[in-house]
């Protein structure tokens, strides 16, 4: 890994290639090579056709309608997420297929075939109803990865209310900030979640994060017990399986959505501080999540499938949930750390279930490098046949140890490059039809029209680099950030006129393959984790002893990035490893486990240009041990040398 720059060095090496065993090309669900020729020339009519594996309520007859940047996909059909991915399986021979195999943390196991989640979700869709949610309104949900997630989402959806899941390993304060945002009045959540074999206090969490927001019930799942030590409110908090006994046993109709209604709300990184809650609808989004699982994922009806990414992201919502649901799929879901009680818990769980699609993000897989091949090895993994990655770039030696170590060189890898925004994979290859390169995710998916462009908006020629961008609309793209379509027009297509702007830097080889640079923006990306320098910056300048932070990302081996703070105590604060700890711990508070900087350094000043601004480019040099570049801009070139003598007393 490294800085882009280095990466690229690293990349632009790299010539080894993978083909497809003539057996997997063979079996393929996609292994028509003219389907990448037929969708560039007829995208909507490659989208109509893939839309048709779900079962629409009312026929659309309106493909795609592109009013930059508004796009609609399918607006006059209407459809129900839940009955494609639940209920529309009950009526069929998947009636008592493994929906989720689902394992705890601690051991406990759960089976839940499409017949027994559909009754669940029924249930829960009760529950939901008899506390007043109605179609449209928002629920947020702060769960582990266990059933219930899933169950509630569904449960949302089949009502059409609009869930905003927040990831369990965020704080109180970043949960309020997305209730408050999404104006949310009933929050799902837990007594407390298993992590490494310790406690995350959901509800107490919770708790905090509800003063002063418009929650007025807490439905609180009883994951944990005593051990929790959670209260419940008198006359605000239910517990879930008290209410879910008290209701009827029936099924809950499905409401039949518009195509463009929205289905949910997921709070990503940007560059602000504030997070922007990205808009996803139900028939487009459904398509995409649904049509990768068929191409990308080449799911077959036995596949036993397993995404280590939680839900609380969008990988978990597009690839444990609406994908694999979607298309039938018997999903493996897994509660806890990889290496609770030890390091070969993935190993351990493939063997068992005899996993045959394996999903992963490059960062745990430099932690399994870090551990050592002893622990596959110790188990039998030939039930592997596909393996996919995302959340960041891969490094090809990384992709190198997973493809002999775990796939012993017969399962092709799926590098997967998309976003929240985007809703599901957009440049990937499909495994029968493209051969692979290690660190290169490939191409576009069919129906996905993908350029890298110079600054002044011209596509660049192969043996390139630039702006990654997306020049036509696809079916599961962002409809706007919640309550801020001014940000959404801005942000995304705010560059070059319709044409949206992920965000990434990328480099175009000469078979035209993708190679993704990582973030050009101030979003670091740490484990495959978004988080806005702004963020973090904000968190520390909320302390009273900062006066001014600045927050780069630098290279990290294991983490692809590190968060490395600079900041400038007020006057009168003295500087001490205490300080340091209590600052990383402000971040926590504030934000999250995933956002504590690795490392604080104080300095008088910080690095500015004679406009004021902070020059991050030369934090970033500091920070990854760099001879620094140019400087000439810096107002007060003394400041670098009292940093540069700082990091360097700190190694
Ligand atoms: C799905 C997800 C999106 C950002 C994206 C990019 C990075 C994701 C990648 C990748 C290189 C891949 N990213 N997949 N970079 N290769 N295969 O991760 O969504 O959390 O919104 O992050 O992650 O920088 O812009 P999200």
């Amino acid at each position: 890994m490294g800085t882009p720059a280095d990466h690229l060095d690293t990349l632009l090496k790299e010539t080894r290639s993978f083909a497809p065993s003539s057996e997997f090309q063979g079996n393929a669900n996609f292994n028509d090579p003219s389907i990448y020729e037929r969708a560039l020339e007829d995208p909507e009519g490659y989208w109509s056709e893939q839309a048709k594996h779900l079962d629409w309520f009312t026929p659309y007859t309106k493909i795609c309608e592109w009013n930059p940047p508004h796009a609609a996909w399918f607006s006059d059909g209407t459809l129900n997420a839940t009955y494609n991915a639940v209920d529309r399986h009950r009526a069929t021979y998947r009636k008592n297929k493994a929906a989720i195999l689902w394992e705890g943390e601690p051991g406990d196991r759960r089976v839940l075939t499409y017949d027994m989640l559909g009754r669940e979700v029924d249930r829960a869709a009760h529950m939901l109803a008899s506390l007043g949610v109605k179609k449209g309104d928002r629920v947020a949900i702060y769960l582990p990865m266990i059933p219930e997630l899933p169950i509630t989402m569904l449960a949302c959806a089949k009502i059409g209310a609009i869930h905003t899941i927040v990831f369990a390993g965020f704080s109180s304060s970043s949960l309020r900030d997305r209730i408050l945002d999404a104006d949310a009045n009933v929050l799902v959540t837990a007594d407390a979640g298993h992590r490494r074999g310790g406690i995350i206090p959901l509800k107490a969490n919770a708790d905090d994060a509800v003063d002063g927001t418009h929650v007025k019930t807490m439905v609180v799942v009883n994951r944990v017990g005593a051990p929790s030590g959670a209260t419940m409110t008198e006359g605000r908090d239910v517990a879930w399986e008290t209410l879910m006994a008290e209701m009827p046993n029936t099924p809950y109709p499905c409401e039949p959505m518009n195509a463009e209604d929205i289905l949910y709300i997921l709070y990503t990184s940007g560059t602000t501080g504030k997070p922007k809650g990205i808009v996803h609808t139900t028939g487009g989004y459904l398509v995409g999540a649904n049509t990768s699982m068929r191409s990308v994922f080449d799911l077959k009806d036995d596949d036993v499938y397993f995404c280590t990414a939680d839900i609380g992201w969008v990988t978990g919502h597009t690839y444990i949930v609406y994908g694999p649901l979607t298309a039938g799929a018997t999903v493996v879901m897994y509660e806890g750390a990889p290496d609770f009680p030890n390091r070969d818990r993935f190993w351990q769980i493939i063997e068992r279930y005899g996993v045959t699609i394996f999903y992963t993000a490059p960062t745990s897989i430099r932690t399994f490098m870090k551990w050592g091949p002893q622990h596959p090895a110790a188990y039998d993994l030939s039930s592997l046949r596909l393996m996919g990655t995302v959340g960041e770039p891969i490094n090809p030696e990384a992709w190198m140890w997973y493809h002999e170590h775990i796939g012993h060189g017969n399962c092709p890898i799926v590098d997967t490059w998309w976003q929240t925004e985007t809703g599901c994979a957009m440049i990937a290859p499909l495994p029968g039809l493209i051969n692979t390169k290690p660190g290169s995710a490939t191409r576009p998916v069919p129906g996905i029209s993908v350029a890298v462009f110079d600054e002044h908006g011209q596509a660049v020629q192969p043996g390139s680099g630039g702006y990654l961008v997306i020049t036509k609309p696809w079916p599961s793209m962002l409809r706007t950030i919640w309550r801020d379509d001014e940000r959404f027009a801005k942000t995304y297509f705010g560059q070059f006129q319709g044409i949206y702007l992920p965000g990434d830097g990328a480099h175009l080889d000469e078979d035209r393959y993708i190679w993704i640079l990582g973030r050009i923006d101030d979003v670091i990306n740490v484990s495959g984790h978004r988080i806005g320098t702004m963020e973090v910056e904000s968190a520390l300048v909320d302390h009273k002893s900062v006066a001014e932070a600045a927050v780069i990302g630098r290279a990290h081996e294991i983490k692809g990035q590190a968060i490395t703070a600079f900041v400038t105590l007020k006057e009168g604060v003295v500087a001490s490893p205490e300080l340091v700890a209590e600052l990383k711990q402000h971040v926590v508070i504030q934000i999250g486990a995933m956002a504590r900087p690795e490392e604080i350094l104080f300095t008088a000043e910080l690095p500015k240009t004679r406009s004021a601004k902070i020059m991050r480019r030369l934090l970033r040099d500091i920070a990854e041990g760099r001879a620094l570049g140019d400087t000439t801009t810096l107002a007060d070139p003394s400041v670098i040398d009292a940093l540069k003598s700082q990091y360097q007393d700190k190694e």
